[in-house]
């Protein structure tokens, strides 16, 4: 049997960083892609059921597996790594096969470690579907494609696949292979029904140095707005989903597709809610575009703005007008919707001067929300190129593994920014941000509301999580948490 598995994850005590629980697209489309071509596969999301080891085990047992399949990123992939060690022990037989941004940039470590048989790089549909048909048929692996392997104690690295030119080929996320859709939870979304994760495109087109482009590539790739929204029907159909959370990295980057499935959305007999997380680049936003996506239930849009400098903004490669960033902020206030924004401190191009600087402009532009970061240098990126070359790593972690993640560590430093100088403007620019009297009123306000319109448990108990993990940015509650 091929399984899929999805390892355990720790939250940490407060469940802080855990407002939602997210099914894995990565597995939902190689599941769907196998089926598609009838080979039965299983997918264990021992995230949602809490597995430990012995519980997973005891349900793998059941059918003994001869592939599995493991993903993960920068930080979830010490839990992809751990389970496969433990899942060799146990069961020696099968080929252990990584996939994902993680293993794309690593894969040197998973192959010598023997912690993977395989690893299959970049984006994974096609290549895992010929990778099993030749595991299966016993053939030989140089054919194949977007693949790394070790043959008599040597890595052989295949040559890289095309990505795939047309999205609308791709079948639906396998989502019925996964635990009941009721599971996941979304303390932060709109309307507190079931709700799923949504890919539109693959691939940004942008630059910004601190990025990985392993998997999806620099070349946007869309789905129609009809497939789009024939997925969205499907599943609204089939498991009562109200809502749907976009993944994608630049979902605004083309106007009139976006427009087209707002159509669509609000001429459909169901009411269903759009959700943006990731951020949306300021320059792809206007007016018409606002107001169509907040008819289509967004009550929050962020603006990724990452520095408040521009010759910062250029050298990061942003492509960023910080003009259109004022303009976008005030069109998202003005159409009543919730503004956050996304910054990046002690970036490589940062002094003392521009670090005051954006905590200053943050402030003038008051969003609702500002939500710091202090810059981490990923592995395969161009920041982390230039970091190795011109500044100071204080602590690289371990093989390219994250071992938390926006906790406000400082990971390096450059120019005239230090440890201390970052760490201190940290927690200021959250203090000065957050503990101005109109503020707290207008979040009070904002979070009496939210209340009033759920009126449910969860979601109080998140958004106390929510005040709580603010507080930790203060460092106030630091102390008692760790
Ligand atoms: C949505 C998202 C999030 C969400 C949800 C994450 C989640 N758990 O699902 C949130 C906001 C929580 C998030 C957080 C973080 N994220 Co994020 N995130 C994304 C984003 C935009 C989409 C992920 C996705 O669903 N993609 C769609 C699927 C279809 O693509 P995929 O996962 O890459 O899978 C394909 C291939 O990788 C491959 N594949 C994947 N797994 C496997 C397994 C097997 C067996 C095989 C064969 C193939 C295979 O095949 C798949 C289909 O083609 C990606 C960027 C992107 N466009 O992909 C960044 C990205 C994954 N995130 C990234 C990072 C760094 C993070 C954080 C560490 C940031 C931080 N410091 O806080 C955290 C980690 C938190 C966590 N618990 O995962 C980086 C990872 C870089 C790296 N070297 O690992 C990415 C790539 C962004 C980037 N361009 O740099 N993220
Ligand atoms: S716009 Fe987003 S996805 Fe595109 S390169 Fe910049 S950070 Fe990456």
């Amino acid at each position: 049997m091929i399984y899929l598995i999805k390892p355990y994850i720790d939250r940490n005590k407060f469940g802080i960083l855990n407002y939602w629980d997210v099914p894995s697209l990565a597995l939902g489309y190689l599941a769907a892609v196998l089926e598609k071509n009838n080979i039965k596969v299983k997918i264990i999301d021992a995230d949602i059921l809490r597995l430990n080891e012995r519980d997973l085990f005891k349900i793998i047992k059941k059918v003994p597996p001869t592939i599995i399949g493991l993903t993960g990123n920068v930080f979830t992939a010490k839990y992809s790594i751990y389970t496969a060690l433990k899942l060799k022990k146990e069961f020696g037989n099968a080929n252990i096969i990584f996939g994902g941004p993680y293993a794309t940039i690593e894969y040197e470590f998973l192959l010598n470690n023997n912690i993977a048989e395989i690893v299959v790089l970049g984006e994974g549909e096609k290549t895992f579907l010929e990778l099993i048909k030749a595991l299966q048929s016993g053939e030989d692996l140089k054919n194949t494609k977007g693949i790394a392997y070790k043959k008599d104690k040597k890595i052989i690295v295949n040559p890289l696949r095309e990505n795939i030119q047309n999205l609308d080929d791709l079948p639906f996320p396998a989502w019925h292979l996964f635990p009941n859709i009721k599971k996941y939870k979304n303390l932060r979304g709109v309307t507190n029904k079931p709700y799923l994760p949504l890919m539109t495109s693959r691939g940004c087109p942008y630059s910004c140095i601190w990025c990985t482009k392993c998997i999806h590539g620099k070349k946007l790739r869309y789905r129609s707005a009809e497939n789009v929204f024939a997925e969205i029907r499907y599943f609204v159909e089939k498991y009562d989903v109200k809502e749907f959370i976009v993944m994608d990295d630049t979902f605004t980057q083309n106007r009139v597709r976006v427009l087209k499935l707002c159509f669509l959305l609000r001429n459909y007999r169901k009411k269903i809610v759009l959700n943006l997380y990731n951020g949306v680049r300021a320059d792809k936003l206007d007016d018409f575009l606002i107001k169509a996506l907040k008819s289509v239930g967004v009550n929050r849009i962020t603006l990724g703005i990452e520095s408040g400098n521009q010759m910062v903004l250029n050298r990061i490669k942003k492509s960023l007008d910080l003009k259109d960033v004022i303009k976008s902020l005030d069109l998202i206030k003005k159409n009543h919707l919730i503004s956050d924004i996304f910054i990046m401190l002690g970036l490589p191009f940062d002094t003392k001067k521009t670090v005051n600087g954006t905590i200053r402009f943050t402030r003038s532009l008051n969003p609702d929300h500002a939500y710091y970061f202090l810059t981490i240098p990923y592995r395969g990126t161009e920041l982390y190129e230039i970091v190795k070359n011109h500044g100071t790593f204080l602590e690289e972690y371990q093989i390219g593994i994250l071992n938390q993640i926006n906790d406000g560590k400082v990971l390096y430093e450059i120019n005239d920014l230090k440890k201390d100088f970052l760490e201190k403007k940290f927690s200021e620019a959250y203090k000065t941000f957050y503990l101005r009297p109109l503020k707290i009123l207008s979040l009070l306000k904002l979070y009496f509301e939210f209340v009033l319109k759920f009126r449910s448990l969860t979601q109080i108990k998140w958004l106390f999580n929510e005040v709580l993990a603010l507080l930790v940015k203060f460092k106030i509650f630091q102390k008692i948490l760790k």
